[in-house]
């Protein structure tokens, strides 16, 4: 029975365990990156596991998410994150230099090795064949001392690609679509791999835009045979010795196929407020647009600005509107202003911004109120852009452009221009002068920085023998980390502080959330679907955890989050009968008694004391996972091993 690429890569990375979907195995991590905003979290944590020296191949700290530094806090995060760099022997990569997932592949990425990264969107890394996984900042920290993760096998979907994009299609109408197919659920537990013959007809950056916003489909990660686009890639970048050919056995069996013929597909859009609420363009109509932003992890390089900029050439961004780019790195910026695409994307009057996540993350760039905002980005959730009531619409860099100039959405195959063809592989200059090596002298000795706004990160406490606590919130179907741990501008610089952030825990939701945990001595939440969908960040379980969370009841989980609540010793237990959702009440009161013996169990018994009733419960833990909740998380476990 022939494999998937993605069995393969897991397959030659096996430590322990059997590759079958459903086990759980543990692999080794050849590469593992982090971001500033998850950083400070992962390199505390990686400090607390008292490491003489890092067990991967390669690892990176970017600074791209808080670059904006209003006051001291930022740059504070950004020096702590460069210290304990050059004392564990990580390279750091200095504000400015760009987007983590877009310098990773740029400068670091080889087909067939694996990545863990303490951001959801490392899945880019698949798009030169690499496994790239996002993980909790600790799992990171785990990998960096380690050398390995523990997951358990994904299944494997299959998107089966045949036939060539139109013009004015892109790479981000192909994940839209694929999207709207298989919805923000439709990839949790599974890896994506694409196939067929119409992935030639795909560039490496297209390529990464796809298994980059996989994450929107709650995928493990999405992966591409590595082959001669690759290698032209690899060259372009410098870094051709790198190249390794990967694809799947021509027999591989897949769990389940998506069929998507290229050549029928459209410009499509992600409608507010979900990135698997897709129509056409040409359906969703001629909306008004206030604001366009291109630029994110998705959609930020040298081809999507070069394409960016030959629309934009010798026009002018329509009056009512602000257009905006923030360029996925330092190299883009740099080719862009040599070749004079840069000049042609200003004489339009777009502002370009840092090459950072900016806009993306809140960071600045907020439109005004009940603004429609067409974005390039990946994720376009409520509230998520820093103005509560804004309209925002994922598209692709062609639309977007076309769209600023006209001022309304459109479909740029009715413009009856034709796009220039651009050359994705042209030549790269390695340029380091952004990255900050560690050196071998005496990295040990190297004092860590801290400023005054990093506080330590909480801990749990072993599982008692009752867990008990009153429903401190009832959600619904698909909360995300931005609902349960909102980040913009005003709360980003205190990543690193837990208590500060914990004010702030479900704002969007239910404003007194917080009060409500304090009251009551914290307590236990209830969720509907997909519960934690969205970003990795570790700080949606940490904040919960120090408000006294003990254990969230859901209809299911998306994988990151369930992960982190596991390593902060938070269950995550799922409804048996969903229907036990409706029975339960803001401020019942929940126990799980005996709950050492019960966690071992297949079906945990929740009961109700305030109505009396009994919920099954499955905690669906594989056994390193229920060592971790009765340890009181990942760290006690260690430590305690
Ligand atoms: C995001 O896109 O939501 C982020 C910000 O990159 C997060 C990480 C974070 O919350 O710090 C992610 O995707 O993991
Ligand atoms: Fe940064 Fe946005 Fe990508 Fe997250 S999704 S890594 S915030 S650009």
């Amino acid at each position: 029975m022939g494999k998937s690429l993605a069995y393969k890569i897991l397959g030659n990375h096996l430590v322990e365990g059997e590759l079958k979907a459903g086990n759980e195995i543990t692999i080794k991590i050849d590469q593992t990156l982090t971001q500033d905003s998850t950083g400070t979290m992962v390199y505390l944590q990686l400090e607390a596991m008292e490491v003489d020296s890092i067990k991967t191949e390669l690892s990176v700290a970017y600074i791209d998410h808080n670059t904006l530094q209003t006051g001291f806090e930022n740059a504070d995060d950004h020096a702590f994150i460069k210290s304990v760099a050059k004392r564990h022997g990580v390279v750091f990569s200095k504000p400015g230099n760009g987007i983590c997932h877009q310098l990773q592949l740029e400068n670091f990425g080889i087909p067939g090795k694996t990545l863990l990264g303490s951001d959801s969107h490392t899945p880019t890394g698949g798009g030169i064949g690499m496994i790239a996984i996002g993980a909790g900042g600790l799992d990171v920290a785990v990998a960096m001392a380690k050398g390995t993760y523990s997951l358990t096998v994904p299944k494997v979907i299959n998107v089966h690609l045949t036939g060539q994009l139109k013009p004015w299609v892109s790479a981000k109408d192909v994940i839209l679509y694929v999207l709207q197919q298989l919805t923000v659920k439709g990839g949790v537990g599974k890896i994506v791999e694409y196939t067929g013959e119409g992935v030639k007809n795909l560039t490496v950056p297209d390529r990464a835009t796809i298994t980059n916003m996989g994450a929107e489909l709650g995928a493990t990660t999405s992966v591409f045979p590595s082959d001669e686009n690759t290698k032209k890639f690899l060259a372009s970048q410098g870094r051709e010795q790198d190249f390794v050919p990967m694809e799947a056995d021509k027999d591989a069996v897949y769990d389940e196929v998506l069929e998507v013929n290229l050549s029928e597909l459209v410009p499509f859009a992600a409608k507010p407020h979900s990135p698997d609420n897709v129509d056409s363009v040409e359906n969703i109509g001629q909306i008004k647009i206030d604001q366009v932003a291109i630029g994110s992890c998705t959609n930020s390089s040298y081809t999507d600005l070069m394409k960016v900029a030959a629309i934009l050439k010798g026009k002018k961004v329509h009056e009512d509107v602000s257009l905006v780019i923030s360029p996925g790195s330092s190299k883009i910026l740099s080719k862009l202003s040599k070749n004079g695409a840069l000049a042609d994307i200003i004489d339009a009057g777009a502002r370009v911004i840092e090459n950072a996540c900016g806009p993306c993350i809140g960071m600045g760039q907020s439109p005004k109120s009940g603004a429609v905002s067409l974005r390039t980005f990946n994720r376009n959730f409520k509230g998520r852009s820093g103005t509560k009531d804004a309209q925002v619409y994922l598209v692709s860099p062609e639309t977007a452009a076309i769209s600023a100039i006209n001022g309304y959405l459109t479909d740029g195959r009715t413009s009856g221009e034709t796009l220039p063809v651009i050359d994705p592989y042209e030549d790269f200059k390695f340029n380091d002068s952004f990255f900050v090596y560690p050196g071998d002298a005496n990295k040990s000795n190297t004092d860590v920085e801290m400023g005054p706004n990093i506080k330590p990160f909480p801990r749990n406490i072993a599982l008692p023998q009752e867990v008990k606590g009153k429903v401190v919130l009832k959600a619904g179907n698909n909360i995300t980390t931005d609902d349960i741990m909102p980040s913009d501008s005003r709360l980003l610089p205190y990543r690193s502080n837990i208590p500060h952030l914990s004010n702030y825990c479900f704002e969007l939701i239910d404003s007194e959330f917080p009060a409500r945990c304090r009251e009551n001595g914290g307590g236990v939440i209830v969720g509907g679907e997909n519960y934690g969908q969205g970003s990795s960040r570790e700080h949606a379980a940490l904040v919960p955890l120090y408000l006294g969370i003990k254990f969230v009841l859901a209809k299911s989980f998306a994988r990151i989050h369930r992960s982190n609540l596991i390593n902060s010793g938070i269950i995550p237990l799922v409804f048996k009968d969903p229907a036990d959702y409706d029975k339960i009440s803001l401020l019942d009161e929940l126990v799980i008694e005996d709950a050492p013996a019960q966690v071992k169990n297949e079906v945990i018994k929740v009961r109700n004391l305030t109505t009396g009733e009994e919920y099954e419960a499955l905690p669906n833990l594989q056994d390193l996972e229920t060592s971790m909740i009765e340890a009181g998380g990942k760290i006690n476990m260690m430590k305690g091993n």
